[in-house]
């Protein structure tokens, strides 16, 4: 039931979050899932959720959606960038001629990578492609897209966390680990840094990571990104309330919120929001507890960083790597970063 419009003419609840009285009471979710992350950022304040949980089915098909959009211009000019930058990067990221295992932290849908490996096979690289996911679904998607169009290279997928299921380096092999698509930007920076220093604990000196990192620009291009017309964005951002009702028994109702992007240029980062419409009280039957919301006050869902090279530069060195090309493109300041581990 639609609790915005109910709220209305209820009374100011005191406090933010409120305990119901359940049958019984709910046992404390465990750190790491949603009940725990849902109860947590929503009872903090200012409210927050974290963007991982933004990819459900509906979310992750929205999220290709958005991958397509006119203003959202990441996914395609780092495409470019390993089209036109594929031989270049492979001299730098895997120099000489040790077979590369080539790990993908999250696949996607593999297009951009397919072109990598096309481009890294023609060159004469000795390459296996091992593309890391939690889904089993994309891995099987992407393993049969693969084999269809480029059935000369070996693809052995990894299923499940990145750092459990990192393989173990092989003497006479080269791991070049890639992780495109600015996914770093999603992370706060102390998550970015401890993210950085788990891959290189994983990668022995000579290997490398390849970072794909949006870069700071003109603002209203970087706003645009977050804030289509189409409506994408927005309808990505509100599943995260649809995630709820579903997952937690809860009552949102997702039209008495809107979508907010905001950026700001002097920090480079890009922020989302959710803004309640009207006071309002949601309730959780998993959690037992209800959350209160003023209207206007917002649900922060994710930051994406955009970056520069010397916050780069610094960043990496402090994670220990060392880092190599700078491969940029201008037009739409995007890097592929070479980071080495030494
Ligand atoms: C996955 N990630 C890098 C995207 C980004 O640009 O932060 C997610 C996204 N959110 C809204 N649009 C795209």
């Amino acid at each position: 039931m639609n609790r915005a419009r109910q709220a209305l003419r209820q009374p100011v609840a005191a406090m933010h979050r409120v305990r119901e009285a359940p049958a019984q009471p709910a046992p404390a979710p465990l750190p790491g899932t949603l009940a725990h992350d849902a109860l947590t950022g929503l009872s903090a304040q200012p409210k927050r959720l974290p963007s991982k949980y933004f990819y459900d089915t509906r979310g992750s098909r929205l999220f290709e959606q958005i991958m397509r959009l006119p203003g959202y211009y990441p996914t395609r000019v780092e495409a470019a960038l390993l089209r036109t930058h594929a031989e270049a990067l492979l001299a730098e990221a895997a120099p000489g001629d040790a077979p590369i295992e080539l790990l993908e932290l999250g696949c996607g849908d593999g297009s951009k990578t397919l072109t990598l490996c096309r481009a890294w096979l023609k060159a004469g690289a000795t390459l296996v492609y091992r593309p890391m996911d939690i889904s089993p679904q994309a891995l099987d998607r992407l393993g049969a897209r693969m084999a269809r169009q480029l059935p000369l290279l070996p693809v052995r997928p990894l299923c499940g966390d990145y750092f459990q299921t990192w393989p173990i380096p092989q003497a006479h092999r080269r791991q070049v680990a890639l992780f495109l698509g600015s996914n770093l930007g999603n992370f706060t920076d102390a998550e970015a840094h401890r993210f950085l220093r788990r891959v290189r604990v994983h990668l022995r000196p000579g290997d490398s990571l390849v970072l794909g990192l949006d870069l700071r620009k003109d603002p209203h291009t970087v706003l645009a990104a977050y804030d289509d017309p189409e409506g994408v964005t927005a309808a990505f951002n509100l599943n995260l309330l649809t995630r709820l009702n579903r997952e937690l028994g809860m009552d949102f109702a997702p039209e008495a919120f809107r979508h907010y992007a905001s950026y700001c240029p002097l920090q480079g980062v890009a922020r989302s929001y959710l803004v309640s419409q009207a006071q309002q009280t949601v309730h959780s039957r998993v959690l037992g507890l209800a959350f209160h919301f003023e209207a206007g006050e917002v649900i922060h869902t994710e930051q994406s960083q955009k970056y520069e090279r010397a916050g780069v530069q610094a960043m990496v060195e402090a994670c220990g790597f060392a880092m190599g090309a700078w491969i940029e493109d201008r037009a739409l300041p995007y890097a592929l970063v070479v980071c080495r581990a030494e």
